[in-house]
């Protein structure tokens, strides 16, 4: 069985090399991201199984992701490459420590992922499946693609989770409450930011939204609650303090990476509450580094810090 399978759009990349924005002649940075893709790699290099598919076109963007997404050790068979239409882009620029991303994802080949492109037996092959709220924002088709996942997997006892991923610039927080608070309610684990949990439950009640997470049938990790990550069950609220970062350079893919080593804890055989100090150690470690999953930890990294066990220079 795979340990965890993932979907959604990875897109293309640019960003300027140097600090400025794009408005300015720049030269740019070719990468991807996906914050699926980024889970599915921060599991392989943690040492897990872990599975990826989406839609990506004929075009050597795409191309190139599925080769980089492989050459990390995911299983990307199911990948289907189409001349229907293009792989999805998007920019990112940081003026003045004001980081904007500007997406080129409208029709992509992605967000025509359907139903139809979701295969049961690889879900029923999974111990745990993982989504997030970036999918059912990119079509009907895709939210139809969602709900289809993760009712096959209810079907198959496999396990989900959710990460809400909240994208404004993809649909409003009206648009997107009810959707995603549905996807929540159908999730073994859900995975929400502080500020994406104010947005779904409108209110900063702190009693109030205990109590709304409390009566979700599954578990709930809150990211960033006041410098904690704060593990939420029926029975219990644990308050897990952050890990220290030591030289902050890029938060964007920490809450993936968050993602990946909590689930590669749990894999491992680890509790809840050690997968989410895992899981924020995982964090912070990619946050020391450029890029979306380029900084993704190994587990020999995460075990080192887990251990106290120091690093040798040479
Ligand atoms: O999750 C971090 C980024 O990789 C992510 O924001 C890119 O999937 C992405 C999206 O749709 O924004």
């Amino acid at each position: 069985k795979w340990d965890v399978i993932t979907f959604g759009e990875t897109m293309g990349l640019l960003y300027p090399e140097d600090s400025g924005g794009l408005q300015q002649r720049a030269r740019l940075t070719q990468t991807f991201g996906g914050a699926e893709s980024n889970v599915a790699i921060a599991l392989a290099r943690m040492g897990c199984s872990a599975g990826w598919f989406s839609r990506v076109g004929e075009d050597p963007i795409g191309t190139s992701i599925v080769k980089t997404v492989r050459g990390e050790g995911v299983d990307v068979s199911r990948v289907i490459s189409t001349s229907e239409a293009s792989t999805g882009l998007m920019l990112r620029e940081n003026v003045r420590g004001r980081l904007s991303v500007f997406y080129y994802r409208r029709g992509s080949a992605a967000s025509l992922l359907s139903p139809a492109h979701v295969d049961k037996q690889y879900i029923a092959d999974a111990r745990l499946l993982h989504v997030t709220g970036i999918t059912p924002a990119l079509s009907g088709s895709c939210a139809d693609a969602v709900e289809a996942a993760m009712t096959a997997a209810v079907e198959a006892g496999t396990r989900i989770s959710f990460d809400p991923n909240i994208r404004l610039k993809l649909w409003s927080a009206d648009e997107a409450r009810p959707v995603l608070l549905k996807l929540a309610g159908m999730a073994d684990y859900f995975l929400p930011g502080y500020d994406e949990l104010k947005l779904l439950y409108q209110t900063e009640d702190e009693a109030e939204l205990l109590r709304q997470l409390r009566a979700l049938p599954g578990i709930t990790v809150v990211k960033s609650w006041d410098g904690h990550n704060v593990l939420v069950t029926p029975e219990d609220i644990v308050r897990i303090p952050f890990e220290r970062v030591e030289h902050m350079i890029d938060p964007i893919g920490a809450g993936d990476a968050f993602t990946g080593g909590f689930l590669a804890g749990l894999s491992k055989g680890y509790n809840l509450q050690e997968a989410v100090r895992i899981g924020g150690i995982a964090g912070a470690l990619t946050v020391q580094q450029q890029g979306d999953w380029e900084a993704l930890p190994t587990w020999d990294e995460v075990d080192r810090y887990l251990t106290g066990r120091g690093h040798i220079e040479r």
